[in-house]
């Protein structure tokens, strides 16, 4: 069966295209299309033509799998552009999605249509590139220069209705598209219409320095991107050269940035994201249980913000606290939130009231005993946990999934507070939970496994990017991130300041720096866990004490306008001369000769730790594959995603560097905190990255 297929409808020429799931422009796909178009334009019943898809979708875009290797004839450009010229009209029928290179195709048509159900968008800026087949060249002469920049530049895909209304649409239909869009070329060859070409018009020029204001009004959210501004660049040129002068341009851009690290970084993402879901070694006769249902245990920060997700979704929530006082404050903070985003337009007041009507307050573990699903999300501490969970075990209904918010105790321990672990398991969200997209699922030895599917399911159901990990102290993220903070702590007794530390991760991508982010989360946060473990440290860490010494000073972050930084009312931070102060007193104290920290060494100490500690964590099986390591990063802590994750940057770098760099700081810092992991030691060795041996 051939992908795409050319039929007559009367007068009516149908190109389908069958190309599962999303109907990506494959070489065949497109030689597939060539070819019906020019069997439409030679046959001379033929008044017009459709094309259309089958399936869930229109052309979801280029097949992402083929970027990077050599390109297969023909092009996307000569197939559009042999539909522009045709001198029949050609009508696109849009149903699903019409994106990328599919709305490109969908633009080198002469007329659209589409269901109101289907989107638009050119969201190519999300896999580091430009449109590359005249979209950034035909939407501006379409839609105007400012709408199509704000549809490339985001990437967002948008309503067919707005998109009538922005003119990329000629017409919503409803019912049959295939039965309406051959109605629509019948009357257009009765009336005997010519091909509209989109390549013919002028793209509407705007204000002198309007493209640069509009790469200033970026700089902000799309800082480190290169694919948005030079986007920019390429309607730029639409708006200033001729057509075909344009599509060179645009090409060039699109080639450049197809072969940029970035890129690959960015498709790497996507696919990751995609596989994430999928779970190794799942039997596929398991299905995850119904959840209908939620009790939260919790109505604080972690809770309530928890307890917001799943009202977002539309499911009922019970919420318990110990006391009256407690929930009223929960809840009240909720409220507060919600109100927020109704005064910002985001979310209408009826939303909001559905939302709260789905939480309903209690003080009674009674309350739990129909519910499908319970996340724990009490205090940090085992022998509250075990309570809570012996309490579960009496109340809840035989198969509810009974799960802990914990960020590090062991959720084995907890499971054996029941006589059902099979049924436990941790659901680690990240803070503010209502906005954070990353939950780390966490699964204990006995966990059933449609009880961990189960947890899989209803994150996606909540709209998070679920990610399955094993139990050991702070799972795959906190984990990593205890050796990145040991180190930058050593480094700031060695010689570095934390704006310095805080500068050279900044500039790498990340959203902010560590110390930045201590003081956004509170710094007795940082302090209580430290005190927790302080038994366990060693001697040095013990020593380093910089953090107590801050936290004496009554200075908690943010929250009370000075930590690492001073804040002013606007809480913007400023490096503060006394934490410099008592920093180098520290050093002085401790008999450590300050020296200057390089920023290379800043760097590779605060990413190689982790990368050597997630080497750990997939050898021994608490992260199945690279990929998941790499999303806990990008969703739970702002890892740059056009570097692709700690583990797939590592690979960039190349193993055979970090392993020496990790030689060398051995030698510096001290064995105790550098040592290869074998996993990572026999890679590099063998020349190997973490995905070539996945
Ligand atoms: C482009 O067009 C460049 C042009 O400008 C230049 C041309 C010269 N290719 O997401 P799902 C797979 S760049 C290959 O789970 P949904 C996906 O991996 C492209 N594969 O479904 C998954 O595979 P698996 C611009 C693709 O219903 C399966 O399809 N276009 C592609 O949740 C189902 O995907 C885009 O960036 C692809 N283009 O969402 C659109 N797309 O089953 C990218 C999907 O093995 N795609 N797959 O895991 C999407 O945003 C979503 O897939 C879509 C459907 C919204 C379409």
């Amino acid at each position: 069966m051939s992908v795409v297929s050319f039929s007559k409808q009367g007068n009516i020429g149908l190109i389908s295209i069958d190309n599962p799931p999303v109907n990506a422009l494959s070489q065949a796909v497109r030689a597939g299309l060539r070819d019906a178009v020019a069997q439409g334009l030679a046959d001379e019943s033929v008044a017009a033509l459709v094309l259309w898809c089958e399936g869930r979708t229109f052309i979801a875009g280029a097949d992402i799998r083929e970027f990077g290797k050599p390109m297969q004839p023909p092009d996307l450009p000569a197939v559009t552009k042999s539909m522009e010229d045709a001198r029949k009209p050609i009508i696109a029928a849009i149903h699903g999605t019409a994106l990328g290179g599919g709305l490109e195709v969908a633009l080198a048509c002469h007329f659209r249509i589409a269901l109101p159900t289907a989107k638009v968008g050119l969201p190519e800026v999300k896999l580091g590139i430009i449109p590359g087949c005249g979209g950034t060249q035909r939407l501006p002469r379409l839609i105007g220069v400012k709408g199509a920049l704000d549809m490339i530049v985001s990437g967002e895909h948008v309503a067919a209705t707005k998109a009538h209304v922005l003119g990329v649409i000629d017409e919503i239909v409803e019912g049959d598209l295939k039965a309406q869009a051959i109605a629509y070329a019948q009357r257009l060859a009765a009336e005997r219409r010519a091909p509209r070409r989109v390549s013919e018009a002028r793209a509407k020029t705007e204000s002198p320095g309007f493209f640069d204001e509009y790469r200033k009004s970026i700089a902000k959210k799309s800082r480190g991107f290169l694919a948005p501004f030079r986007a920019i660049d390429a309607v730029q040129a639409a708006a200033e050269l001729p057509f075909d002068a344009g599509m060179k341009r645009e090409r060039e851009i699109f080639a450049e940035l197809v072969a940029s690290p970035q890129s690959k970084a960015q498709r790497h993402v996507f696919f990751a994201e995609r596989e994430v879901a999928k779970i190794p070694g799942l039997p596929p006769d398991v299905k995850p249980r119904d959840v209908k249902s939620v009790g939260i245990i919790g109505a604080g920060t972690m809770g309530g913000g928890i307890a917001m997700c799943f009202a977002n979704a539309g499911l009922p929530v019970k919420l318990l606290e110990m006391n009256r006082e407690n929930l009223e404050r929960g809840l009240n903070t909720i409220r507060k939130n919600y109100a927020n985003t109704v005064s910002k337009g985001s979310l209408k007041q009826e939303e909001m009231d559905q939302r709260m009507a789905l939480l309903a307050p209690t003080l009674s573990y009674d309350d739990f005993k129909d519910v499908d699903l319970v996340i724990e999300a009490a205090f940090e501490d085992m022998g509250i946990k075990k309570e809570i969970f012996a309490k579960l075990d009496a109340v809840c209904k035989p198969g509810a999934v009974l799960a802990s918010n914990t960020s590090y105790l062991d959720i084995n321990e907890i499971a054996a507070s029941t006589k059902r672990a099979g049924d436990v398991m941790g659901m680690h969200f990240f803070s503010p939970a209502n906005v954070m997209k990353l939950l780390e699922n966490v699964r204990g030895a006995k966990t059933a496994p449609d009880v961990y599917a189960t947890a899989m399911e209803v994150g996606k159901k909540i709209r998070k990017v679920p990610v399955l990990v094993g139990v050991c102290h702070g799972f795959v993220g906190n984990r990593m991130l205890a050796k990145r903070s040991r180190e930058c702590g050593f480094m700031l007794e060695e010689g570095a300041l934390p704006q310095q530390i805080d500068k050279v991760l900044y500039d790498f991508g990340f959203p902010m720096g560590p110390f930045a982010v201590s003081d956004l989360a509170g710094l007795d946060v940082g302090w209580r866990n430290r005190k927790s473990i302080f038994d366990k440290l060693s001697p040095r860490e013990q020593a380093n004490n910089i953090l107590d010494q801050i936290c004496d000073l009554g200075r908690y972050g943010q929250k009370t306008g000075a930590g690492f930084y001073k804040y002013d009312e606007k809480r913007n931070p400023t490096p503060d001369p006394l934490i410099e102060e008592l920093i180098i007193k520290h050093s002085r104290e401790r008999g450590i000769a300050r020296r200057r920290v390089g920023d290379q060494e800043i760097l590779e100490r605060a990413l190689y730790s982790m990368i050597n500690e997630g080497a750990r964590i997939l050898a021994e099986g608490i992260a199945a594959r690279p990929l998941d390591i790499d999303i806990v990063w990008i969703y739970g802590y702002g890892f740059p995603v056009y570097r692709g994750g700690p583990m797939f940057y590592a690979d960039q770098i190349g193993l055979k560097t970090i392993y020496e760099a990790i030689l060398k700081y051995q030698k510096q810092v001290g064995e105790e905190y550098w040592r290869p992991a074998p996993l990572l030691e026999k890679l590099a060795k063998q020349g190997k990255g973490f995905y070539s041996e996945a």
